[in-house]
């Protein structure tokens, strides 16, 4: 097994890319059903509380609400926009996989879509979290920008042994990060924008903190996997997202290496604070441990 738990090739009927077909033929009518449920959900919730970019993206790539949308059909469209493409792949690949298909503005989207009876449960990404999740904001040119640097910073990170700081940029933004906009904070979060639980909690609870966004705090931040986040951190634009990522890491890396983790639910003097959270959802014992909000 290799250092990110994958056995060392790509799994039976996959490229060497770990890319397999999408097969969108394959797709049963129960499937189908899954994704236009999970769809018109959000469909209803988003509008106020998506980023203008998202909505915008949901709408020029029609992922329409008649099913798995045929990834043929939305390539076309994207490729158009900013040059990125959706590539189906078996499930979670190797870091480095997953850089690189990210660098040559490949998004990797799982092929799979969760059961009815996971609406809101979640082991490992599936299509819907992929796709209605990530690949609508890949329409915006700052953000497919953004993701292609976050790509090639993630090979150079492999190197240096600091992905776990480069996850935590990855988690607190292309995940669950927030926009500040004039009408209020935004979710351009993937991990947020497909889950109908935490596009409310994000938003609207009282109990996780709401901090701007500062690189080397969210790279001295661990977070969490299993429930919803403690702390969302907010940028001010999705520009200011780019520039931060095409300035030299390694000075970066090394103020994370010596300056020890923020516990997750602080408040530093030094943080601009949106809301000073009061925890109580964290502190309750949050969800049962083993359901992760999608
Ligand atoms: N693979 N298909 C897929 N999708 C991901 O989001 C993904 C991955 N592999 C690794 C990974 N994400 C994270 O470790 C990144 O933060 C590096
Ligand atoms: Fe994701």
């Amino acid at each position: 097994m290799s250092a990110d738990g994958f056995s060392n090739g790509p799994p039976p009927g996959a490229r060497a890319d770990w890319t397999i077909d999408q097969d969108w033929e394959g797709y049963s009518q129960a499937e189908h059903d899954v994704w236009i449920t999970l769809y018109e959900r959000q469909a209803k919730l988003l509008p106020g509380r998506a980023a203008d970019p998202f909505l915008k993206g949901l709408e020029a790539l029609d992922l329409h609400r008649a099913g798995i949308p045929d990834f043929g059909r939305i390539n076309e469209e994207l490729t158009r926009l900013t040059g990125w493409s959706v590539v189906a792949v078996p499930g979670l690949v190797p870091d480095d996989v997953f850089f690189d298909h990210l660098a040559n503005r490949r998004f990797p989207a799982g092929q799979f879509i969760r059961k009815p009876e996971e609406l809101d449960y979640l082991q490992e990404p599936d299509i819907f979290h992929d796709v209605f999740g990530h690949v609508p904001m890949l329409t915006d040119p700052t953000f497919a920008d953004y993701m292609q640097a976050y790509g090639e910073g993630g090979r150079r990170a492999l190197g240096l042994g600091r992905l776990h700081n480069l996850a935590r940029l990855y988690w607190y933004t292309v995940e669950f990060g927030l926009l500040e906009t004039p009408q209020g904070l935004r979710i351009y979060g993937a991990g947020i924008v497909s889950s109908h639980a935490e596009s409310i909690f994000a938003l609207d609870d009282p109990s996780p903190n709401r901090l701007g966004f500062d690189l080397v705090r969210v790279m001295r931040t661990p977070y969490r996997i299993d429930d919803f986040q403690q702390v969302y951190f907010v940028v001010p634009s999705l520009q200011s997202l780019l520039d931060a990522t095409l300035q030299d890491f390694a000075p970066i890396y090394t103020a994370v290496e010596t300056a020890p983790d923020v516990a997750i639910d602080a408040v530093l003097p030094t943080d601009r604070v949106f809301t000073r959270g009061a925890q109580t959802y964290a502190r309750n014992g949050g969800r049962s441990a083993t359901v992760r909000p999608q």
